[in-house]
Parts: C-alpha cells; sequence; structure tokens
C-alpha cells in the first residue's frame, strides 16, 4: 500500500537479510547461531543506517549546492523516544525488515524493545520540537536541530510502597547505532573571567573578554528521516569536554589531579537534562548548559555560511532564521551580538540589524514559576561580556523605543525592562527575546492571545506585528501510523493512503461514521488495542483489567494546574457511591494514569501517592465488584505512550483555563478515537471547534470566568462546605482508610485545596466535571453512538499535524522553501 519514491523503498526482504547478517559478521562480530536480541537489533539498525546515511549525503550535498536558506531550531529538549521503527516506517522498510526478521527468525517487536527511549526532554516541549524536526524532514525543509547530547535523559521512574523513586537514564550506555560524531566539527566556547576595555590606534574602544575557562563542544548527528521524501536533516547534539588546549599547561607541570578534575567539570555540563523542577533561578550549571550549546551551534551556523559567504555578513538574514523553542536558548541573542561587535569588529547598528532578523521567539507557558530569570550576579559570573551587551541592548530599547512612545513614563520603563530591578536584580529572559527577535508566537490560539494581553501588553502596543499564533501539532507518522498499524490499515483501505503526508484526509472519514460495518471494524480495532495493553498493565502493575470496560487515560507530567487531583476526586466520589449504593449503575471503568513529578516537587509527588494508595484500596475491594480499577503506569515515556494512546476510549484534558499553553497528547489520543474531557484551555478549544460539542465532553471555567471568580474573591471553603461529596471525599482522605494505622498520609491535597487557597480552582471545577463524566457514562452506553463519536474524532483533527504546524511556521515566520531532493 505504501508509494515507492525513494531507492531505500525499493528493497525487499531478501535484500535486508543480506545486510542484516553481513552486519552481523562484519559490525556486530558474532554469528547469526549466537547472536544475542540486542546484536540483531543492532545489525538490523546498521542495515537500515545504510539506506539513511544514503539519504543523508544526498540531502546535506543538495542543500550545499543550492545554498538553501534553513531554519535552525534551538531547544534544550528532544524527546526523541525509540527511533528503529520510526526510521523504518519514514523509509518504507517496516514491512520488508519485518518480513526479512521474520525469515531470520526474529520478531521484529521484540528488536524494537532493545532500544532505550532517547528521553532529552520533559514533556510537551521536548516532544513538539521531535514532531517538529520530523516534519521539517518530510515537508523537503532545509532544518538543523540544535542541542545538547545529555549523558543522563529525564530520569526513569519506580514505584517504591506507592512513591516515585528516580533512578539514573543511562541510554546510550553501550552506544546508540543512530548517533555519528563528527570529531570535524568541534567548537570551542567560553565562560567567566573578566572584561577589559582597551582603545585601539583610532582610539576606538573596545572590549576584550578574558575567560577564565574554555570548554569544548563535541557535536554528535543524529539523521532525521523524513517519511518517504528524500530528506534526511540532522539533529546536531553538543556534548562538552575539557578542552585540551587548555588544560596541558596543568597537565605537564604535574598536575594531573587537577587537569582530571577540570575535565570532571568541563563534562559536567552535558552530563544531565534538567527536570523542570519548581525553580530554576540558582542554577548556575543550567545557564551554563544553556550558553554552551547556544554558542557552539551559533559558530556551527557562521562556520558554514562563511564557507560560501566568506566575510560578507550581507546575506546572513537571508540565509539564517533561528527558532528559540522558549527562552532556555535566548543567550544566544547576546551571544551573536558579541561575535558581530567584539569578534567581527561590526558596528552596533547593523549587528543589532542582523539579530532582529534572525532570531523568533516560541513561548509554551505563562506559569509565572516557569518563566526564567537569571540574578545579574550569577549572569556576571559566569558570562561578563554577555551582561554588558543585555545592559546595551537594554538601554537602546529604553531610550529609542520606550522612551519615544511613553516619554518620562517611569512606569513603562520598569514594566518592559529587560532587567528586573529590586533587592536581587534580574534578567528576564521573556523580555530579551521579545526585543531581540522579529517574530513571537504562542502554541494554541487561546494562549497566544494571553501572551498578548497578559503577559507582554506593553511589547504588543510596541510591535504589534511580532505577535502571532502557531498552534501545536503531532506527526502522524509516529502518533497513528506507526502507533496504531491496525486503524493505519484500516483508515489505507477506506480513504487511501495519502493521509500520513495529507492528514486532512482523514475527513473522508466522517461519510463512514453511521456505517454499522466501519463503526463494528473500528469498534474492533479499539478493543484489540486494549487487549494489548491490558496485558502491558498486567505485566507493569499486576493489575488484571477488563477491555470491555472503558479505559479512560489521563498521560502528562504530573503538575497541579493539570489537576490529575481532579481525576482523583471523582474517582473517590464513584467509589463512594457505589459503597453507598452496592447497585450503585455505571459503566465499568479502569482509571489509567501515567505521569513523572518533578524530583522536588513536593505536592506532585503526594499525589502520586495518593493516586496509588487509592488504587490499592479500589481494585482490592470486592465490593466495587470491578466496576472501577485505578492503575498509575510506571516510568511512562514516549514509548509507553505509544501502547497507551490506540487503547483510550477516554482523553482527559481538564487544566485549570488558561493554564495549559496548548497540550499535544489531547491531539494524539483523538487522533486515536478517544474521547475527550476536557476545559475550554489551550488546544482543547481548537479540537472542539473541529470535532464539534456532541463529540466531546466539555466542562468547567472559561478563562473569563477563571478571571472574574479570582477578581471577586474564590474561597474554596465553600464548594466543601456546600457540596457534601466534595467534603466526604477530602475528609476521607485525612483518614487511615487508604493507609492503614497511618492517618494523615494522603492530608497534603486536602491542605493545599482548602487552607492552601486551592489555587488551580479544583473544587469550583468539580461539579462541571462528575457531570461531563457521567454524560460520558451515558453515551458509553449507547454502543453505535459511542463508535460514531469516536470515528469522529479521528476523522476531524486533521488540522492538528505537525506538518500544518510547520506550514504556519513557513508562512508567518520562517518565509522558507522546499528543497527537493532527488
Ligand atoms: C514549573 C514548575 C514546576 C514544574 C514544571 C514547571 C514548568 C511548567 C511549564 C516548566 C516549564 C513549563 O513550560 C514549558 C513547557 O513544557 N510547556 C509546554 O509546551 C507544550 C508544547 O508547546 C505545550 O503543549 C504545553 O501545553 C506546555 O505546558
Amino acid at each position: 500500500s505504501t508509494k515507492p519514491s525513494s531507492a531505500a523503498m525499493q528493497l525487499t526482504a531478501e535484500q535486508l537479510k543480506e545486510r542484516i547478517v553481513r552486519h552481523l559478521h562484519a559490525t556486530l562480530g558474532t554469528d547469526i547461531n549466537k547472536a544475542s536480541p540486542q546484536a540483531w537489533w543492532r545489525a538490523t539498525c546498521a542495515a537500515v543506517n545504510e539506506s539513511v546515511f544514503d539519504g543523508l549525503r544526498t540531502t546535506q550535498r543538495e542543500h550545499y549546492q543550492q545554498d538553501t536558506r534553513a531554519v535552525h531550531y534551538f531547544s534544550l529538549e528532544y524527546l526523541m523516544g525509540r527511533l528503529f521503527s520510526n526510521n523504518l516506517h519514514n523509509l518504507g522498510l517496516y514491512q520488508s525488515a519485518k518480513q526479512a526478521l521474520a525469515e531470520l527468525g526474529h520478531d521484529i517487536a521484540e528488536l524494537e524493545d532493545q532500544e532505550e527511549d532517547m528521553a532529552l526532554g520533559n514533556g510537551g516541549l521536548g516532544r513538539l520540537a521531535a514532531c517538529f524536526i520530523d516534519s521539517l524532514a518530510t515537508m523537503n525543509l532545509p532544518a538543523v536541530g540544535y542541542g545538547i547530547h545529555y549523558e543522563h535523559g529525564l530520569f526513569q521512574q519506580e514505584f517504591q510502597a506507592g512513591r516515585q523513586i528516580e533512578r539514573p537514564d543511562s541510554w546510550r550506555e553501550y552506544g546508540n547505532p543512530w548517533e555519528i560524531c563528527r570529531p570535524e566539527s568541534v567548537q570551542e566556547i567560553s565562560v567567566y573571567g573578566y572584561v577589559e576595555t582597551v582603545y585601539d590606534l583610532q582610539g576606538r574602544m573596545k572590549k576584550v573578554w578574558h575567560p577564565g575557562r574554555i570548554i569544548k563542544g563535541v557535536p554528535w548527528d543524529i539523521p532525521v528521516v523524513g517519511y518517504h521524501g528524500s530528506s534526511v536533516n540532522v539533529l546536531r547534539l553538543w556534548e562538552s569536554r575539557a578542552s585540551d588546549f587548555f588544560n596541558w599547561d596543568v597537565f605537564n607541570s604535574g598536575g594531573y589531579v587537577d587537569a582530571s578534575r577540570e575535565n570532571i567539570e568541563a563534562e559536567t555540563i552535558s552530563k544531565v537534562l534538567y527536570p523542570n523542577d519548581e525553580t530554576e533561578a540558582g542554577k548556575e550549571l543550567r545557564l551554563i548548559q544553556q550558553y554552551f550549546f547556544c554558542s557552539c551551534s551559533l559558530k556551527d551556523i557562521i562556520r558554514r555560511y562563511k564557507r560560501a559567504h566568506g566575510d560578507d555578513w550581507s546575506k546572513f538574514p537571508e540565509q539564517v532564521v533561528i527558532q528559540l523553542n522558549d527562552t532556555h536558548p535566548a543567550v544566544a541573542i547576546p551571544e551573536l551580538m558579541r561575535i558581530l561587535v567584539d569578534r567581527a569588529d561590526m558596528h552596533w547598528d547593523e549587528a543589532w540589524g542582523i539579530c532582529q532578523q534572525v532570531f523568533a521567539y516560541t513561548n509554551h507557558t505563562l506559569l509565572p514559576e516557569a518563566l526564567e530569570s537569571w540574578s545579574v550576579r550569577m549572569f556576571e559570573k559566569v558570562l561578563p561580556r554577555h551582561l554588558e551587551i543585555i545592559y546595551e541592548i537594554n538601554r537602546r530599547f529604553l531610550l529609542e523605543q520606550v522612551d519615544v512612545r511613553w516619554p518620562g513614563d517611569n512606569d513603562k520603563k520598569r514594566k518592559l525592562s529587560i532587567i528586573e530591578e529590586g533587592h536581587e536584580p534580574m534578567v528576564r529572559m521573556g523580555h530579551l527575546s521579545v526585543v531581540g527577535s522579529f517574530r513571537v508566537n504562542g502554541v494554541a490560539e487561546v494562549h497566544s492571545k494571553l501572551v498578548q494581553s497578559d503577559l507582554f501588553p506593553e511589547m504588543v502596543a510596541l510591535w504589534p506585528e511580532k505577535f502571532t499564533n502557531v498552534t501545536n501539532g503531532v506527526t502522524p507518522r509516529r502518533w497513528l501510523k506507526a502507533c496504531n498499524p491496525r486503524l493505519s490499515s484500516m483508515l489505507d483501505r477506506l480513504i487511501g493512503s495519502d493521509w500520513p503526508t495529507d492528514l486532512k484526509q482523514l475527513s473522508k472519514l466522517a461519510a463512514y461514521a453511521d456505517d454499522p460495518k466501519v463503526q463494528d471494524d473500528f469498534m474492533a480495532i479499539k478493543q484489540q488495542n486494549k487487549a494489548d495493553l491490558a496485558k502491558v498493565i498486567q505485566d507493569l502493575t499486576g493489575v488484571a483489567v477488563d477491555p470491555a470496560a472503558i479505559f479512560d487515560i489521563q498521560i502528562k507530567r504530573l503538575h497541579e494546574y493539570k489537576r490529575q487531583h481532579l481525576n482523583l476526586l471523582h474517582i473517590l466520589a464513584l467509589y463512594r457511591r457505589i459503597l453507598q449504593n452496592p447497585d450503585y449503575d455505571m459503566v465499568p471503568r479502569v482509571f489509567i494514569f501515567g505521569a513523572k513529578a518533578a524530583p522536588g516537587y513536593k505536592l506532585a509527588k503526594e499525589i502520586i501517592y495518593a493516586i496509588n494508595k487509592v488504587a490499592e484500596k479500589i481494585n482490592h475491594d470486592k465490593r466495587v465488584k470491578d466496576r472501577i480499577k485505578v492503575v498509575f503506569m510506571p516510568n511512562y515515556r514516549v514509548t509507553l505512550a505509544e501502547k497507551m494512546i490506540p487503547a483510550a476510549d477516554v482523553s482527559e484534558q481538564i487544566s485549570t483555563a488558561g493554564k495549559e499553553a496548548s497540550g499535544t497528547g489531547n491531539m494524539k489520543l483523538a487522533l486515536n478515537g478517544a474521547i475527550t474531557v476536557g476545559t475550554l484551555d489551550g488546544a482543547n478549544i481548537e479540537i472542539a471547534e473541529e470535532v464539534g460539542e456532541d463529540n466531546i465532553a466539555i466542562f468547567g471555567l472559561t478563562v473569563d470566568e477563571v478571571k472574574a471568580l479570582r477578581q471577586s474573591g474564590y474561597h474554596s471553603r465553600d464548594y466543601y462546605h456546600n457540596n457534601p461529596e466534595i467534603k466526604a471525599v477530602l475528609d476521607w482522605l485525612e483518614t487511615d482508610y487508604f493507609t492503614p494505622g497511618k492517618p494523615g498520609e494522603l492530608a497534603a491535597i486536602k491542605h493545599s485545596l482548602l487552607e492552601g487557597g486551592d489555587p488551580y480552582l479544583v473544587l469550583a471545577d468539580f461539579e462541571g466535571y462528575q457531570a461531563a463524566q457521567q454524560q460520558i457514562d451515558g453515551w458509553y452506553r449507547d454502543k453505535a453512538g459511542w463508535a460514531k463519536k469516536a470515528i469522529m474524532n479521528t476523522a476531524c483533527v486533521g488540522k492538528f499535524t505537525s506538518d500544518r504546524s510547520i506550514q504556519d511556521y513557513v508562512d508567518r515566520v520562517w518565509q522558507l522553501k522546499p528543497c527537493k531532493v532527488d
């Protein structure tokens, strides 16, 4: 059913077998009779890489020869997951490989399980970057992803007696077959030290930065294979090492131990991904990480530019656009200024003109605690010259823009200044990003409006044309084609096989939404996916679940604003109804959670513990008669998401309105035929517009109602006292019912909702939430009605392909042209 459109796709199972066996011998140094599954997997990767590297070479040659404009995606996170089946699918080799391995006596699924997840990200922001580079390659757009080659990705999660334990993630302990080290492209970067002011012979003032430390950046390239297209782009990740040059002195003067210590300190920079914790302030290593990869990447871009254009900078903004994935890489702005002014001797105005044509910034959150700022004190210690440059950017901005628009208005200056004055002066990275970029976007319609109205209103007054929206999307290659092969085959049959690159084609499915045969097939596939997941649940948690029950899934990082505890309160309410009325009538439901809590986020960890303890009690209570099961999947990650999403009946998207910038899990679940229970927040609003109100269960306060309620004074206690069900379940949590002999162990949730003031309005939305869940229960009883809704979800979410997001970036921000590769 796949269209052969590149050389790789012509490969037969026979040819692949030859390659695999050849690599088993020549690359792995083993033999078919004694090779482990790990060796078979590595040999197959090597076989696949022959095609990958082919595409890589042609693509890079074509981009170089055509001297194309390219986007450079700067991101501290890439949540890639596994690459094996993704690369096979995108090369059109999956079926051949499956057959080849079967003939060699191996199940492809068994080999897939040999691969560690590449989890170089926390959640939505990092997974978005991974979907975007997939789309960029698929759409033949010249692009490079830049980031950090962390030795340890996001921690692995275990539960011990219901509590989260973090273990280090060592994804490349035994080597990663997809990456290529490029020693010919190493860079050196500097940190610490001091700035000297000198005057040249013309009496011109110059700033000279005398660094305290030099660090080497070693690039590792991960080829990014486009779907059935011909492009193979690159994800370039920097690993830090001690600079040999800098170390020789110490080493030769007998300081072997000192030199080793410096090595260790330098290598620490790319050692571990920060798990977005309570607050990032004060974390010097994090600032160094940000600067390290930005500086290496800029130098890499400039090296490539100079190869084609020499010292003529005039074409730089035509050739280069840099997308800042949140403010994490914002230090690239003063770094490019430093390179242009201090190193290339450019005038400030000319350099600033270039910067403002090169950078664009995406905002991913409005949460105050997640808005980055660095203390001036620490900035000066780590990057003294960059702090001076930021001061100068700010001085000119306040003088030439702010004071011209609002003469003498100190209040406006205070609000707009990149430096926040106060007891401890801070550098506001969001302000720096807006001032230094030609475009600023949010990630869903409602979020982009709030970025403009609540976060940067004065910036909008200065530069209205800077601000735009690009609603997020997800790659349908990974999140439908690869993860849900049963549904994919059915779609190929019904609507043709163009949908993976033209997701609007899914709308053709709507014509079949009332067709009983199609409804039966669609639900049979869902049933099989649920049976598969039931096995995984049994293996991972020991809990037996019935695939005939509703599979109700909430998967995302654990955070109060995402309100996993609202879900928990509703489960407790149902449990209580069953205990009070043994005949309580409800469709059996399995509530499934997946979530990691930031290690330092106390309440998030308490919520995990509470869900686990409640699960234990309910799952063992005979009186429940299997009407409710609660499962918390350990170590939620991309690979687990790929197994859970195709099996979901219900998708929980229940954040406080105004808090979830977009969400992307909401899109993946709807795409696979799950019905959303959701608030009018982030992209849920746009999903509701697409699927229509019959096919989604919307509840809760709107953004405006949240604001109004807060304004008028929100008193969570009123809900506690006025709603007996809320009172009962919160009081229940304080007893020792779920933690025998240890009353109060689960009290933190009640405490935060009452004494803590319920900052995310959980109690205000409880009533609406339980009504929406009741609606779901009613809908599910009508089998044909439910099937229709599920089909309509898949049919109506074509908008949310990351290809559309990327096209929006091309049209509204990047102005890129595709580059066809033979
Ligand atoms: C703050 C405190 C404690 C724990 C975590 C945070 C924190 C919250 C949000 C840190 C960073 C945050 O924002 C970055 C981020 O990942 N945003 C997500 O980006 C996705 C892609 O655009 C969106 O779909 C998500 O809605 C958004 O939360």
